[in-house]
């Protein structure tokens, strides 16, 4: 056998996934959808160009990031949600997965009407290939409060949306298994493990952070630290390939942090977004890292003590 053909024949052992991460620049309020959509289609484009499988838009990728406002007017607060998923102006971007046959992931504020009631939710969608709707995950760690708190960062997420009711679902991309997550979701460890339990091999996340917080300017310098660090100790934890997609630049006046990265099971940031504007990111996934690793350290069902976690699932917080 010569090398190339022992090479072909390792490649065709190995599975591999090619992700992308489509990072958006800001999104003004003064953007139409249709534009929005534009763009979108066009990270897509290029995604499929470069060879990927799967992408992965930010979190309330179609509008800017309105949380940051105290809004009163439901008329002027609905208008950054989507009753129906494909819309009439969104449809193009689940037309183009099908022409470029690729999957995504968009981030979106949702509006829905269950249990007889209207309820919002931050929720994003997987989406297939061939454009139909795989999945949906409706954000659970829904971060700031109701109300601005006095000379603070507005963040107000919590008078927007309620958190999600659709736990932590994984769903099938072929032969893998794919989670979903959003912004807040990813400094919680919970998010990962709750996913990798459910058989997540890959967790494509979107975020809008802002690049500096008025609660703790001391702390400005490790804003890109601490958006690292959690998603890289899931990924190593949790033996998953993490794709995350950011909203970056200024937004209508508030700088927002970037950093979109493709992350491996071993922890390592195998790609990385280097603008604060549209970008796509792409990483041939080698899935047989998934198994190395947990080989390594992370033999779940051998060492884990499940009985001895109970506390995790019955506390929220630390008791003195
Ligand atoms: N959109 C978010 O969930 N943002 C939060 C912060 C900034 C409140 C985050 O964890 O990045």
């Amino acid at each position: 056998m010569t090398s190339q053909q022992v090479h072909q024949r390792k490649n065709s052992m190995t599975r591999y996934l090619t992700l992308a991460v489509c990072q958006t620049g800001p999104v003004q309020r003064t953007a139409s959808r249709v534009e929005t959509v534009g763009r979108l289609v066009h990270l897509l484009e290029r995604a499929a160009a470069a060879g990927a499988e799967l992408a992965v838009f930010p979190e309330m990728a179609l509008t800017t990031f309105f949380p940051r406002w105290d809004l009163d007017d439901d008329s002027e607060i609905e208008a950054f949600y989507e009753q129906a998923m494909p819309g009439p102006t969104t449809r193009p971007l689940f037309d183009a997965a099908r022409r470029l046959s690729i999957g995504f992931a968009l981030g979106y504020s949702e509006i829905s009407f269950e249990e007889g009631r209207k309820r919002r939710f931050n929720t994003m969608d997987l989406v297939g290939p061939d454009g139909g709707l795989v999945g949906r995950y409706r954000k659970m760690h829904i971060p700031g409060g109701e109300t601005p708190r006095n000379g603070t960062t507005t963040h107000l997420e919590r008078r927007y949306f309620e958190p999600g009711n659709l736990g932590f679902p994984v769903f099938p991309f072929g032969s893998v298994r794919v989670g979903l997550a959003l912004c807040n979701d990813r400094r919680w460890p919970e998010t990962y493990r709750m996913l990798c339990l459910n058989g997540a091999q890959v967790v494509l996340l979107g975020y809008n952070t802002p690049a500096a917080l008025k609660e703790a300017p001391s702390l400005d310098h490790l804003r890109m630290f601490h958006n690292h660090l959690p998603m890289q100790a899931g990924a190593y934890q949790n033996t998953i390939w993490i794709a995350a997609a950011a909203k970056a630049g200024v937004e209508d006046g508030q700088a927002m942090l970037g950093g979109s990265c493709i992350i491996a099971p071993t922890g390592e940031i195998a790609a990385l977004a280097i603008s604060v504007d549209d970008e796509v990111v792409v990483h041939r996934a080698d899935l047989d890292l998934i198994t190395t690793c947990q080989r390594v350290n992370f033999d779940f069902a051998q060492y884990r003590r499940p009985a001895e976690y109970r506390l995790i699932a019955e506390q929220a917080g630390p008791v003195f």
